[in-house]
């Protein structure tokens, strides 16, 4: 987490202009540098992303609770319980799931509904250039398991150097733990690009021979087909023969999710019943 802290008084001009030095200095993007505000200031418009003292220490006890370097808060016996079922052979008390795919897929978009939270807690914006650059996770409780929700960069893009993807990698297993892990393969639903023709193949690489035994195919942006009026349904039987080819080596398992809608319980609860089939399997 890069931090710069700042003193009373200070100007936002100025902090901006030091942020964009760091972002030359080291290659990070601006958006990766959070500032810390002194004590009174509240939710003012600053032209960076800023923490709170409050806000920093909730993100902190957040990732050490994450990385269970803490332990998470006191749950009731009856979740516990809950959280204590068997999900297939493993006795698991957490789900991961883990969004992969091209960026501007919309995956940060889908963490963000599926943990459902009122405060956004992944970066999810339009752009030419990727936004998300390193793995995250946050945690959230549905219908009585934990689920651990892991945003990515696109590690897929052929552009990426093997030592960036090889990290992004890494960090999305530490962030997995030894818990079951469901890959969300993230994909627009009216745009099937190049670079997604193998991307199976790319996630194999990364996650193993088997990863695709664990794969759902999570398809954004799903008004734009009821725009068109077509069912989901309909577009899986006529989609392109490649992307067709995905979906069956995924063994069918797909889902729908529009991002920008109020309605976004019912899509997460179907989620999580595809979730559950698959460990159960
Ligand atoms: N209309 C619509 N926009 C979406 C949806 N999902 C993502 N977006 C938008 O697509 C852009 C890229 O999303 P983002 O989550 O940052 O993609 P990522 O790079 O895969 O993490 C953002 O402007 C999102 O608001 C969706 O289901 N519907
Ligand atoms: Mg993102």
């Amino acid at each position: 987490m890069c931090l710069l802290v700042v003193k009373d008084g200070f100007l936002p001009q100025e902090v901006w202009q030091q942020i964009e030095k760091l972002h030359h200095l080291t290659g990070k993007h601006t958006d990766e540098f959070i500032v810390v505000v002194p004590l009174r200031c509240k939710h003012e418009e600053y032209p960076f992303k800023f923490y709170t003292v409050e806000d920093l220490f909730k993100t902190l006890r957040k990732l050490a609770e994450v990385r269970e370097l803490i332990p998470t808060k006191k749950r009731s016996s009856a979740q516990t319980h809950t959280q204590n079922r068997k999900i297939g052979n493993h006795s698991v008390t957490k789900v991961n799931l883990v969004l992969l795919g091209m960026s501007g897929t919309g995956k940060s978009a889908t963490g963000n509904t599926i943990l459902g939270k009122r405060t956004p807690q992944f970066f999810s914006e339009a752009s030419s250039k990727p936004i998300t650059r390193e793995c995250q996770a946050a945690e959230t409780e549905i219908n009585g398991t934990r689920v651990r929700v892991i945003d990515t960069p696109d590690m897929f893009d052929d552009e990426i150097k093997s030592s960036d993807k090889n990290r992004h990698v890494t960090m999305c297993k530490q962030l997995c733990q030894s818990d079951p892990c469901v890959y969300l393969l993230v994909m627009h639903v009216s745009r099937f690009t190049d670079g997604e023709r193998d991307i199976l193949r790319k996630v194999e690489e990364a996650f193993g021979r088997r990863a695709k035994e664990q794969t759902i195919i999570l398809f954004t942006r799903g008004e734009e087909l009821q725009r068109a009026g077509m069912s989901f349904e309909a577009f899986l039987q006529e989609c392109q023969p490649e992307l067709n080819n995905i979906v069956k080596q995924c063994g069918g398992r797909c889902v729908l999710f529009e991002n920008k809608t109020s309605r976004q319980h019912q899509q997460v609860t179907e989620l999580m019943q595809t979730v559950n089939r698959m460990l159960n399997k």
